[in-house]
Protein backbone atom coordinates (compact mmCIF):
# COMPACT_ATOMS: atom_id res chain seq x y z
CA UNK A 1 0.00 0.00 0.00
CA UNK A 2 1.40 3.34 -1.05
CA UNK A 3 0.35 7.25 -0.09
CA UNK A 4 -0.62 8.91 -2.91
CA UNK A 5 -2.16 12.24 -1.58
CA UNK A 6 -1.94 14.00 2.01
CA UNK A 7 -4.33 17.38 1.91
CA UNK A 8 -5.44 19.92 4.62
CA UNK A 9 -9.02 21.04 5.59
CA UNK A 10 -8.90 24.05 7.52
CA UNK A 11 -11.87 24.91 8.53
CA UNK A 12 -14.24 26.63 11.59
CA UNK A 13 -17.45 25.31 12.67
CA UNK A 14 -17.96 27.03 16.11
CA UNK A 15 -14.37 26.96 16.41
CA UNK A 16 -10.69 26.13 14.39
CA UNK A 17 -10.01 22.39 13.52
CA UNK A 18 -6.96 21.69 11.10
CA UNK A 19 -7.64 17.93 9.38
CA UNK A 20 -4.96 16.21 7.63
CA UNK A 21 -6.86 13.92 4.73
CA UNK A 22 -4.08 10.97 3.62
CA UNK A 23 -5.28 9.20 0.91
CA UNK A 24 -3.26 5.31 -0.34
CA UNK A 25 -3.30 3.59 -4.09
CA UNK A 26 -5.80 1.34 -2.42
CA UNK A 27 -8.56 3.99 -2.12
CA UNK A 28 -8.38 4.00 1.83
CA UNK A 29 -8.09 7.19 3.26
CA UNK A 30 -7.32 8.21 6.92
CA UNK A 31 -8.07 11.35 9.11
CA UNK A 32 -5.76 12.82 11.69
CA UNK A 33 -6.79 15.99 13.90
CA UNK A 34 -3.53 18.62 14.33
CA UNK A 35 -5.54 21.78 15.40
CA UNK A 36 -3.25 23.90 18.28
CA UNK A 37 -5.85 26.05 19.60
CA UNK A 38 -4.41 29.92 18.83
CA UNK A 39 -1.27 28.84 16.81
CA UNK A 40 -3.65 26.63 14.30
CA UNK A 41 -2.08 27.96 10.94
CA UNK A 42 0.95 27.22 12.59
CA UNK A 43 0.55 23.39 12.45
CA UNK A 44 -0.72 23.61 9.19
CA UNK A 45 2.20 25.71 7.28
CA UNK A 46 4.34 22.99 9.19
CA UNK A 47 2.33 20.14 7.41
CA UNK A 48 2.24 21.80 4.37
CA UNK A 49 5.59 23.55 3.79
CA UNK A 50 7.62 20.71 5.28
CA UNK A 51 5.87 17.27 5.79
CA UNK A 52 3.40 16.44 3.09
CA UNK A 53 5.45 15.69 -0.08
CA UNK A 54 7.38 13.32 2.09
CA UNK A 55 4.92 11.03 2.73
CA UNK A 56 4.12 10.73 -1.16
CA UNK A 57 4.98 7.07 -1.92
CA UNK A 58 5.48 5.39 1.77
CA UNK A 59 3.65 2.49 2.96
CA UNK A 60 1.01 3.95 5.47
CA UNK A 61 1.04 0.83 7.27
CA UNK A 62 4.80 1.81 8.96
CA UNK A 63 3.49 3.89 11.75
CA UNK A 64 6.91 3.80 13.75
CA UNK A 65 9.29 4.52 11.02
CA UNK A 66 7.18 7.01 9.60
CA UNK A 67 6.99 8.87 13.13
CA UNK A 68 10.78 8.44 13.66
CA UNK A 69 11.50 9.93 10.09
CA UNK A 70 9.40 13.19 11.30
CA UNK A 71 10.72 13.09 14.99
CA UNK A 72 14.13 12.50 14.23
CA UNK A 73 14.65 13.53 10.89
CA UNK A 74 13.46 16.83 11.11
CA UNK A 75 17.17 17.42 13.44
CA UNK A 76 14.58 20.05 15.31
CA UNK A 77 12.36 18.28 18.30
CA UNK A 78 9.65 18.41 20.12
CA UNK A 79 7.61 21.66 21.19
CA UNK A 80 3.46 22.06 20.29
CA UNK A 81 4.11 22.86 16.31
CA UNK A 82 6.12 19.93 15.39
CA UNK A 83 3.99 17.19 17.81
CA UNK A 84 0.74 18.38 16.66
CA UNK A 85 1.96 17.64 13.27
CA UNK A 86 3.50 14.36 13.98
CA UNK A 87 0.25 13.55 15.44
CA UNK A 88 -1.95 14.86 12.47
CA UNK A 89 -0.08 11.75 10.32
CA UNK A 90 0.60 9.39 12.72
CA UNK A 91 -3.28 9.33 13.51
CA UNK A 92 -4.56 9.44 9.61
CA UNK A 93 -1.70 6.39 9.68
CA UNK A 94 -3.24 4.44 12.33
CA UNK A 95 -6.83 5.20 10.66
CA UNK A 96 -5.74 3.77 7.35
CA UNK A 97 -3.72 0.77 8.80
CA UNK A 98 -7.13 -0.28 11.05
CA UNK A 99 -9.30 0.61 8.08
CA UNK A 100 -7.39 -2.00 5.86
CA UNK A 101 -7.51 -4.37 8.36
CA UNK A 102 -11.17 -3.91 8.66
CA UNK A 103 -11.03 -3.41 12.46
CA UNK A 104 -12.04 -0.37 15.16
CA UNK A 105 -8.67 1.18 15.86
CA UNK A 106 -8.12 -0.28 19.43
CA UNK A 107 -7.89 -3.83 18.54
CA UNK A 108 -4.53 -3.12 17.18
CA UNK A 109 -3.54 -1.06 20.13
CA UNK A 110 -4.49 -4.23 22.54
CA UNK A 111 -7.97 -4.67 22.15
CA UNK A 112 -10.90 -4.04 24.68
CA UNK A 113 -9.21 -3.48 28.44
CA UNK A 114 -12.99 -2.58 29.55
CA UNK A 115 -16.36 -2.47 28.21
CA UNK A 116 -16.20 1.59 28.13
CA UNK A 117 -13.95 4.80 29.17
CA UNK A 118 -14.85 6.78 32.29
CA UNK A 119 -15.51 10.42 30.87
CA UNK A 120 -15.58 13.34 33.03
CA UNK A 121 -17.54 16.60 32.10
CA UNK A 122 -17.37 20.38 32.78
CA UNK A 123 -20.16 21.85 35.66
CA UNK A 124 -19.42 25.55 35.94
CA UNK A 125 -21.21 28.54 37.19
CA UNK A 126 -20.84 32.55 38.10
CA UNK A 127 -21.42 31.43 41.58
CA UNK A 128 -20.99 28.68 43.81
CA UNK A 129 -25.06 28.14 43.64
CA UNK A 130 -25.09 27.47 39.91
CA UNK A 131 -21.62 25.51 39.81
CA UNK A 132 -23.32 23.26 42.48
CA UNK A 133 -26.85 23.47 40.52
CA UNK A 134 -24.66 22.51 37.22
CA UNK A 135 -23.01 19.44 39.08
CA UNK A 136 -26.22 18.03 40.02
CA UNK A 137 -27.91 18.37 36.22
CA UNK A 138 -24.67 16.55 34.78
CA UNK A 139 -25.33 14.00 37.14
CA UNK A 140 -28.78 13.68 35.81
CA UNK A 141 -27.99 13.07 32.03
CA UNK A 142 -25.74 10.40 33.57
CA UNK A 143 -21.86 11.57 34.26
CA UNK A 144 -20.41 10.26 37.20
CA UNK A 145 -17.58 12.42 37.23
CA UNK A 146 -17.95 15.92 36.80
CA UNK A 147 -15.13 18.88 37.08
CA UNK A 148 -16.39 22.23 38.86
CA UNK A 149 -15.12 25.50 38.32
CA UNK A 150 -16.98 28.80 39.23
CA UNK A 151 -16.25 32.80 39.00
CA UNK A 152 -14.36 34.27 42.18
CA UNK A 153 -16.03 37.09 43.93
CA UNK A 154 -15.05 40.65 42.91
CA UNK A 155 -13.53 38.91 39.36
CA UNK A 156 -15.85 38.28 36.62
CA UNK A 157 -15.99 35.82 34.41
CA UNK A 158 -12.72 33.23 34.65
CA UNK A 159 -11.70 30.20 33.77
CA UNK A 160 -14.10 27.93 32.96
CA UNK A 161 -17.21 30.06 33.30
CA UNK A 162 -19.55 30.61 30.29
CA UNK A 163 -20.00 34.01 28.70
CA UNK A 164 -23.76 34.64 28.38
CA UNK A 165 -26.14 31.25 27.85
CA UNK A 166 -23.45 28.94 25.39
CA UNK A 167 -21.56 26.78 26.91
CA UNK A 168 -18.14 27.82 27.61
CA UNK A 169 -15.75 28.09 25.48
CA UNK A 170 -11.88 29.86 26.14
CA UNK A 171 -11.02 30.85 22.27
CA UNK A 172 -12.30 33.84 21.19
CA UNK A 173 -12.47 35.19 17.82
CA UNK A 174 -10.71 38.32 17.41
CA UNK A 175 -7.38 39.76 19.22
CA UNK A 176 -6.78 38.09 23.00
CA UNK A 177 -8.82 39.21 25.22
CA UNK A 178 -7.74 39.97 29.07
CA UNK A 179 -8.96 38.80 32.44
CA UNK A 180 -8.20 39.80 36.20
CA UNK A 181 -7.22 37.18 38.51
CA UNK A 182 -6.00 36.66 42.28
CA UNK A 183 -4.84 33.62 43.60
CA UNK A 184 -5.40 34.96 47.20
CA UNK A 185 -9.20 35.03 46.29
CA UNK A 186 -8.93 31.75 44.31
CA UNK A 187 -8.24 30.33 47.19
CA UNK A 188 -11.02 31.36 49.36
CA UNK A 189 -13.43 30.57 47.33
CA UNK A 190 -12.89 26.87 45.99
CA UNK A 191 -12.69 24.51 49.35
CA UNK A 192 -16.40 26.13 49.78
CA UNK A 193 -17.48 25.34 46.72
CA UNK A 194 -16.38 21.96 46.95
CA UNK A 195 -17.85 21.55 49.99
CA UNK A 196 -20.86 22.58 49.48
CA UNK A 197 -20.91 20.05 46.37
CA UNK A 198 -19.77 17.53 48.43
CA UNK A 199 -22.36 17.85 51.08
CA UNK A 200 -25.38 17.81 47.93
CA UNK A 201 -24.25 15.60 45.69
CA UNK A 202 -23.44 12.85 47.94
CA UNK A 203 -20.10 11.14 48.66
CA UNK A 204 -20.06 8.88 45.01
CA UNK A 205 -19.92 11.01 42.28
CA UNK A 206 -16.26 11.67 41.20
CA UNK A 207 -15.16 15.37 41.53
CA UNK A 208 -12.19 17.28 39.75
CA UNK A 209 -11.31 20.51 39.66
CA UNK A 210 -8.70 22.49 37.38
CA UNK A 211 -6.57 25.05 38.89
CA UNK A 212 -5.08 25.55 35.15
CA UNK A 213 -1.69 26.49 36.24
CA UNK A 214 -2.44 29.47 38.19
CA UNK A 215 -1.01 28.79 41.92
CA UNK A 216 2.88 28.43 43.05
CA UNK A 217 3.48 24.90 44.58
CA UNK A 218 2.95 26.26 48.50
CA UNK A 219 -0.10 27.71 47.22
CA UNK A 220 -1.16 24.54 45.45
CA UNK A 221 -0.25 22.57 48.62
CA UNK A 222 -2.39 24.55 50.59
CA UNK A 223 -5.45 23.83 48.10
CA UNK A 224 -5.34 20.16 47.66
CA UNK A 225 -4.94 20.15 51.86
CA UNK A 226 -8.34 22.31 52.04
CA UNK A 227 -10.11 20.06 49.44
CA UNK A 228 -8.54 16.84 51.15
CA UNK A 229 -12.09 16.36 52.91
CA UNK A 230 -14.17 16.45 50.09
CA UNK A 231 -11.99 13.86 48.36
CA UNK A 232 -11.44 14.88 44.49
CA UNK A 233 -10.75 12.45 41.97
CA UNK A 234 -8.03 15.22 41.06
CA UNK A 235 -7.03 18.57 41.44
CA UNK A 236 -5.82 19.70 37.87
CA UNK A 237 -2.50 21.56 36.73
CA UNK A 238 -2.20 22.92 40.12
CA UNK A 239 0.96 25.07 38.87
CA UNK A 240 2.94 25.29 35.60
CA UNK A 241 4.76 21.94 34.92
CA UNK A 242 8.13 23.54 33.43
CA UNK A 243 9.21 23.04 37.27
CA UNK A 244 8.92 19.43 37.69
CA UNK A 245 10.10 19.19 41.08
CA UNK A 246 7.89 21.66 42.05
CA UNK A 247 5.48 19.23 42.09
CA UNK A 248 7.30 17.10 45.20
CA UNK A 249 6.44 20.19 47.29
CA UNK A 250 2.77 19.71 46.68
CA UNK A 251 2.88 15.99 46.89
CA UNK A 252 4.76 16.09 50.39
CA UNK A 253 1.76 18.45 51.42
CA UNK A 254 -1.37 16.84 50.25
CA UNK A 255 -3.02 13.48 49.43
CA UNK A 256 -5.57 15.13 46.98
CA UNK A 257 -4.56 12.92 43.89
CA UNK A 258 -2.35 15.29 40.79
CA UNK A 259 -2.89 15.48 37.68
CA UNK A 260 -1.41 17.42 34.66
CA UNK A 261 -0.17 17.77 31.18
CA UNK A 262 -2.46 19.27 28.84
CA UNK A 263 0.62 21.28 27.50
CA UNK A 264 3.01 18.46 27.71
CA UNK A 265 4.29 17.88 23.83
CA UNK A 266 6.23 14.65 24.84
CA UNK A 267 7.35 11.72 27.52
CA UNK A 268 10.63 14.15 28.45
CA UNK A 269 8.00 17.12 29.58
CA UNK A 270 6.91 14.49 32.13
CA UNK A 271 9.69 12.13 32.74
CA UNK A 272 10.87 13.25 36.45
CA UNK A 273 6.93 13.53 37.37
CA UNK A 274 6.53 9.87 36.78
CA UNK A 275 9.32 8.22 37.59
CA UNK A 276 9.33 10.44 40.74
CA UNK A 277 5.83 9.31 41.38
CA UNK A 278 4.81 13.18 41.70
CA UNK A 279 1.77 13.05 39.80
CA UNK A 280 -1.64 10.52 39.53
CA UNK A 281 -2.59 11.27 35.95
CA UNK A 282 -1.01 12.12 32.90
CA UNK A 283 -3.33 14.16 30.97
CA UNK A 284 -1.25 14.75 27.29
CA UNK A 285 -3.12 14.73 24.49
CA UNK A 286 -2.91 12.26 21.20
CA UNK A 287 -2.67 15.77 19.40
CA UNK A 288 -0.19 17.95 21.26
CA UNK A 289 1.79 14.52 22.23
CA UNK A 290 2.76 13.00 18.82
CA UNK A 291 0.09 10.60 18.28
CA UNK A 292 -1.24 7.40 19.44
CA UNK A 293 2.40 5.89 18.63
CA UNK A 294 3.32 8.08 21.14
CA UNK A 295 0.76 8.18 23.58
CA UNK A 296 0.90 4.76 23.61
CA UNK A 297 4.22 4.66 24.86
CA UNK A 298 3.70 7.68 27.33
CA UNK A 299 1.29 5.39 28.94
CA UNK A 300 3.07 2.23 28.73
CA UNK A 301 5.95 4.05 31.08
CA UNK A 302 3.44 5.56 32.70
CA UNK A 303 2.26 2.55 34.24
CA UNK A 304 5.04 1.32 35.62
CA UNK A 305 4.97 4.33 37.94
CA UNK A 306 1.25 3.69 39.30
CA UNK A 307 0.16 6.75 36.93
CA UNK A 308 -2.42 6.35 35.07
CA UNK A 309 -4.13 8.36 31.68
CA UNK A 310 -6.23 11.45 31.81
CA UNK A 311 -6.54 12.49 28.57
CA UNK A 312 -7.19 15.78 27.83
CA UNK A 313 -10.77 16.13 25.70
CA UNK A 314 -11.78 20.07 25.33
CA UNK A 315 -13.71 21.28 22.67
CA UNK A 316 -10.45 22.48 20.74
CA UNK A 317 -9.25 19.13 20.06
CA UNK A 318 -11.67 17.36 17.11
CA UNK A 319 -13.82 14.64 17.36
CA UNK A 320 -10.60 13.18 15.34
CA UNK A 321 -8.85 13.61 18.60
CA UNK A 322 -11.82 12.46 20.77
CA UNK A 323 -11.64 9.21 18.93
CA UNK A 324 -8.48 8.58 18.59
CA UNK A 325 -8.56 9.14 22.88
CA UNK A 326 -11.18 6.64 23.32
CA UNK A 327 -9.96 3.84 21.12
CA UNK A 328 -6.60 4.33 23.26
CA UNK A 329 -8.09 4.78 26.39
CA UNK A 330 -10.55 1.27 25.67
CA UNK A 331 -7.10 -0.60 25.03
CA UNK A 332 -4.34 0.31 27.64
CA UNK A 333 -4.91 -0.87 30.94
CA UNK A 334 -4.02 2.24 32.71
CA UNK A 335 -6.67 4.36 31.77
CA UNK A 336 -7.78 6.47 34.46
CA UNK A 337 -10.72 8.99 32.91
CA UNK A 338 -11.18 10.37 29.88
CA UNK A 339 -12.56 14.49 29.63
CA UNK A 340 -15.54 15.01 27.78
CA UNK A 341 -16.26 18.55 27.11
CA UNK A 342 -18.76 17.97 24.03
CA UNK A 343 -18.91 19.84 21.11
CA UNK A 344 -20.81 21.75 19.35
CA UNK A 345 -24.13 20.43 16.80
CA UNK A 346 -22.22 22.30 14.66
CA UNK A 347 -18.83 20.65 14.71
CA UNK A 348 -20.34 16.95 15.39
CA UNK A 349 -22.37 17.80 11.61
CA UNK A 350 -19.07 18.36 10.86
CA UNK A 351 -17.22 15.22 11.99
CA UNK A 352 -19.95 12.53 11.98
CA UNK A 353 -18.92 9.87 14.12
CA UNK A 354 -19.64 7.16 15.52
CA UNK A 355 -18.45 7.67 19.33
CA UNK A 356 -21.27 7.34 22.02
CA UNK A 357 -21.65 8.62 25.46
CA UNK A 358 -23.97 6.31 27.62
CA UNK A 359 -24.56 6.24 31.26
CA UNK A 360 -21.21 7.77 32.40
CA UNK A 361 -19.30 5.96 30.12
CA UNK A 362 -17.77 6.59 26.18
CA UNK A 363 -17.12 4.35 23.29
CA UNK A 364 -15.29 4.03 20.25
CA UNK A 365 -18.00 2.48 18.29
CA UNK A 366 -17.12 -0.79 15.62
CA UNK A 367 -16.70 1.27 12.88
CA UNK A 368 -13.25 0.22 11.23
CA UNK A 369 -10.62 2.48 11.97
CA UNK A 370 -11.08 5.78 14.12
CA UNK A 371 -14.93 5.81 12.87
CA UNK A 372 -14.96 9.33 12.06
CA UNK A 373 -15.34 11.21 8.87
CA UNK A 374 -15.60 15.04 7.69
CA UNK A 375 -18.09 16.25 5.71
CA UNK A 376 -16.02 18.52 3.40
CA UNK A 377 -18.56 20.17 1.41
CA UNK A 378 -20.10 21.56 5.25
CA UNK A 379 -16.93 22.35 6.59
CA UNK A 380 -15.79 24.75 3.61
CA UNK A 381 -18.72 26.89 4.39
CA UNK A 382 -17.23 27.66 7.25
CA UNK A 383 -13.88 29.02 6.87
CA UNK A 384 -10.87 29.76 9.44
CA UNK A 385 -11.55 32.59 11.82
CA UNK A 386 -8.43 33.59 13.58
CA UNK A 387 -9.08 33.16 17.63
CA UNK A 388 -7.46 33.22 20.62
CA UNK A 389 -7.05 31.75 23.93
CA UNK A 390 -7.65 34.96 26.67
CA UNK A 391 -4.67 36.60 28.69
CA UNK A 392 -4.87 36.88 32.68
CA UNK A 393 -3.19 39.81 34.52
CA UNK A 394 -3.11 39.83 38.68
CA UNK A 395 -4.79 42.86 40.19
CA UNK A 396 -1.81 45.01 39.81
CA UNK A 397 -1.82 44.63 36.41
CA UNK A 398 1.49 41.88 36.37
CA UNK A 399 0.63 39.66 33.48
CA UNK A 400 0.02 35.67 34.81
CA UNK A 401 -0.72 32.47 33.56
CA UNK A 402 -4.26 32.36 32.43
C1 LIG B 1 -9.17 21.51 30.09
C2 LIG B 1 -8.33 22.61 29.57
C3 LIG B 1 -8.95 23.50 28.55
C4 LIG B 1 -7.87 24.40 27.98
C5 LIG B 1 -8.03 24.55 26.51
C6 LIG B 1 -6.89 25.34 25.90
O1 LIG B 1 -8.82 21.02 31.13
O2 LIG B 1 -10.12 21.15 29.42
O3 LIG B 1 -7.66 23.27 30.59
O4 LIG B 1 -10.04 24.19 29.03
O5 LIG B 1 -7.87 25.64 28.58
O6 LIG B 1 -8.12 23.28 25.94
O7 LIG B 1 -6.93 25.28 24.52
MG1 LIG C 1 -7.12 21.75 32.00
Amino acid sequence: MKITSARLIVCSPDRNFVTLRIDTDEGIYGLGDGTLNGRELAVAAYLQDHVLDCLIGRDPRNTEDIWQYLYRGAYWRRGPVTMSAIAAVDVALWDIKAKALNTPLYNLLGGKSREGVLVYTHANGATVEQAVESVHQHMEEGYLAVRAQCSVPGLAGGYGVPKGSKPYEPAERGLPSEGLWSSERYLNTVPELFEKIRLSAGADVHLLHDVHHRLTPIEAARLGKSLEPYHLFWMEDPCPAELQEGFELIRRHTVTPIATGEVFNSVWDAHDLIRNQWIDYIRTTVVHGGGITALRKLADFSALYHVRTGFHGATDLSPVTMAAALHLGLAIHNLGIQEHMPHSALTDEVFPHHYTFQAGYMHPGEAPGLGVEIDEALAAQYPYQRAYLPIARKLDGTLTDW
